[in-house]
């Protein structure tokens, strides 16, 4: 019989990382190999749907109102399995998510999107947890979404073979206005899932080693600038950050390029810009989109320079915040 605690909506938001997280341990339980400390971000949203049903015979996963790839459904499943068995359950479920920004394409939408239905398949099953528990159940998934299932700026340390590893709010979205500009240079989806482009970095990169052992430094700095709530030191920190984590990538064996022209020729704008004097730094994923971190009264100005450059398709602007919502019927 279903009931209406069998159904839950969640609305989680997507965090791009300022310390970057590339690389995990040996340990079989997704768990990062470095910290990383990230911001969460209004703007940009994932609202999922989770009902469990007993007439379904498996899961069925619509993404953007399309039936789900069979890696993703497999992912989504295994999220689901962990519900069921702290649960007692035993339905199947229904999962309908949907995106209102570009998915898979370094948007962090996987971020999102596993956040979203962690917290909304928590609820639909009835479980009463606290956020540390729903974040660990994220991170096993996809280990960035441990950390959308906070707002603010959120922190993820690195595996330690402890049970539980969750993410953990750093300061919250007030302690420091910041804008994020993300300049898309595409709609498509990315070539190399994050999953298997750390993989092949760990597996073949000479870099791989200098970066899991330099990362918890850079992380250190980004952390103590938001601390000191100093723009310019974490805008540095930042983009030394996502600098080393794409020299790790494109030192892999075939190297992994997620740039595009576009994305280099707007790194490019956001440095001449802080040449000119504007605070303004950049920072990127694993996808081809430009992210460029500044104050909120520089918006209109570095958005106008980024829209410049040839191959920006749009700007979307997002601010710290993005709390998660859950609402059950
Ligand atoms: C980050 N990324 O810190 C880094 C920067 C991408 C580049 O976290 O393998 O898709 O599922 O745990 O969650 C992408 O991470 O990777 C990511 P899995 P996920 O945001």
């Amino acid at each position: 019989m279903l009931n209406s605690t069998r159904q839950a909506t969640a609305v989680a938001h997507p965090n791009i990382a300022l310390a970057k997280y590339w690389g995990k341990r040996d340990s079989g339980q997704n768990e990062p190999a470095v910290p990383s400390l990230s911001v969460t971000l209004e703007g940009m949203s994932t609202t999922t749907v989770v009902c469990f049903d007993d007439s379904l015979v498996s899961d069925v996963v619509l993404l953007n109102g399309k039936q789900a790839d069979s890696r993703t459904t497999t992912r989504v499943t295994g999220l689901l399995d962990r519900i069921r068995f702290a649960a007692s359950l035993t339905s199947k479920a229904r999962v309908t998510s949907t995106n209102d920004f570009p998915t898979a394409s370094g948007l962090a939408s996987s971020a999102s999107g596993f956040a979203a239905l962690a917290l909304a398949a928590t609820a639909a099953a009835g479980l009463e947890r606290p956020r540390a528990w729903v974040s660990d159940l994220a991170r096993r998934t996809s280990a960035s979404s441990a950390r959308s299932v906070f707002g603010g700026f959120v922190e993820l340390l690195a595996g330690s073979g402890a049970d539980l590893l969750s993410a953990s709010v750093v300061v919250e979205a007030s302690h420091l206005p910041l804008r994020m500009l993300i300049a898309v240079t595409t709609e498509d989806a990315k070539d190399t899932l994050s999953s298997d482009g750390m993989q092949h970095t760990a597996a073949t990169s000479p870099f791989y080693r200098s970066w899991i052992e330099t990362a918890p430094q850079v992380f250190s700095q980004v952390k103590n600038a938001l601390l000191n709530r100093d723009l310019e030191a974490l805008g540095h920190a930042a983009e030394h950050s996502a600098l080393m984590m794409h020299a790790s990538a494109i030192a892999a064996e075939p190297g992994l390029v997620y740039w595009r022209g576009a994305t280099v020729d707007a790194l490019r704008e956001v440095r001449s810009l802080r040449k000119s004097g504007v605070g303004v730094w950049g920072t990127m994923d694993a996808g081809p989109h430009l992210k460029a971190i500044c104050a909120p009264a520089d918006v209109d100005r570095v958005r106008e320079h980024l829209l410049s450059v040839p191959g920006v398709l749009r700007v979307i602007v997002g601010s710290p915040g993005g709390v998660p919502r859950v609402t059950t019927p």
